[in-house]
């Protein structure tokens, strides 16, 4: 049985990474951050209590800014392949915390390229991957593939070229299995609730109920090459399968902008945003990254990797969960409670 260790398992792709390795067969175990409340809600379908039969998830308390805790559980998992997805994810927050994205994004890579080496000097092959992003080209005119130069817009975007270039380091000063996965935007109804697909998604189907009236954004021009996070973690399981490491753009290769995504929502979810949203100018970046179109032909050719999920079923995707949630919630406030969900709504 192939074991996996999976930073980050508690976002986004970590869960659909480690349903994806699951279903697989593998031993995946996760690294989750402690909090004073329950963090682990994205998992909640795979995960089993530990005393029960055939438990194929294991979860431990880590944080990517200590390293001597992480090289205790890479001791534990003896994992065949590490999946480095955690980040401090949020551009705009990025340049609010430069410094800790710095730590976590670039410094956490390191910490865990340092463990992986010792770990590999044990006799052990481990495989890693990197969770590289579309934002390092940043102002790098359109369509960006493996070829194109970074020029990073954020200190989040600056964080993952260092990481990338540390990964690259690693690879070939110490002969390392390391690949980068330079994935364009993917979300999902699990995406993170302050990123813009699931802000626009989540705030049109609460508008649509009755339990919000207005939704707040900044840059409606910027485009975005938009793809489905279940498809893309199957590719970074893809890279760890070849027979050598390289690096990868992971794309649909299909832009649209903000705006267009507001209209396809708002079009499925029946309500008419002109009315209701309103441009904040917090939302706007110091410096923005106005186009991401990728070319994933190396993926294509060499993986056999192509996304399945198309713009318009992604976003009728989001906007289904969300009504869900919304009429759950509106289910609740008819019984008496009070509205849900409302918290740092402002700070959005
Ligand atoms: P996400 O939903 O924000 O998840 C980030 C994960 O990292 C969470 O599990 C989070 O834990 C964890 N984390 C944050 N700080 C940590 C720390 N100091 N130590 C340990 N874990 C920490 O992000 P995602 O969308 O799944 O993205 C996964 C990775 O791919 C990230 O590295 C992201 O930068 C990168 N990426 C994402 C996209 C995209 O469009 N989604 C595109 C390109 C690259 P908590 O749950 O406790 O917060
Ligand atoms: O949804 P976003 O916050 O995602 P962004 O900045 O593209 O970053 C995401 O994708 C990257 C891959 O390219 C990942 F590496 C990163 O971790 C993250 O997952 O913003 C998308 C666009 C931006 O141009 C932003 O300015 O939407 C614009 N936008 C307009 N109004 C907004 C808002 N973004 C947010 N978050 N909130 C708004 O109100």
């Amino acid at each position: 049985m192939k074991r996996a260790l999976i930073t980050g398992i508690t976002g986004q792709d970590g869960s659909f990474l480690a349903e994806f390795l699951l279903a697989k067969g593998y031993q995946v175990h996760g690294i989750v951050r402690r909090a004073s409340t329950f963090n682990t809600e994205r998992l909640e379908a795979i995960y089993k209590d530990q005393h029960e039969a055939g438990v194929g998830l294991f979860l431990h308390y880590g944080d990517v800014s200590d390293g001597t805790g992480f090289r205790h559980i890479l001791e534990r998992a003896q994992p065949d392949e590490v999946y480095n997805l955690a980040a401090q994810s949020h551009v705009r927050v990025s340049f609010d915390q430069a410094e800790y994205t710095a730590d976590v994004v670039a410094t956490g890579t390191l910490r865990i390229l340092e463990a992986v080496r010792d770990y590999a000097r044990q006799g052990r092959s481990p495989r890693m991957y990197q969770a590289g992003s579309s934002e390092m080209f940043g102002a790098a005119p359109p369509p960006q593939n493996e070829s194109t130069r970074f020029y990073p817009r954020s200190p989040y975007a600056v964080s993952k070229c260092a990481a990338h270039w540390y990964a690259v380091n690693y690879r070939e000063a110490y002969g390392l299995f390391i690949c980068n996965g330079i994935l364009f935007n993917h979300e999902s109804p699990r995406r993170g609730e302050t990123f813009v697909t699931r802000k626009i998604t989540r705030a049109l189907a609460r508008i649509k109920l009755g339990l919000q009236k207005k939704l707040y954004l900044g840059n409606l021009e910027a485009r975005r090459d938009w793809g489905y996070a279940g498809d893309y973690v199957e590719a970074m399981w893809l890279m760890l399968q070849q027979p050598s490491p390289d690096d990868y753009v992971v794309a649909t290769g299909e832009s649209h902008s903000v705006r267009e995504f507001l209209d396809t929502a708002a079009d499925y979810c029946g309500v008419n945003w002109k009315n209701c949203v309103e441009t904040d100018p917090r939302y706007f970046r110091p410096t923005e990254v106005d186009v991401l179109l990728g070319d994933a032909s190396k993926a294509r050719e060499r993986l056999g990797w192509r996304p399945r999920v198309t713009f318009e079923e992604l976003v009728r995707m989001m906007v289904d969960h969300d009504l869900e949630l919304a009429r759950q919630e509106e289910t609740l406030v008819a019984a008496g409670h009070s509205l849900l969900r409302q918290g740092g709504a402002s700070y959005r």
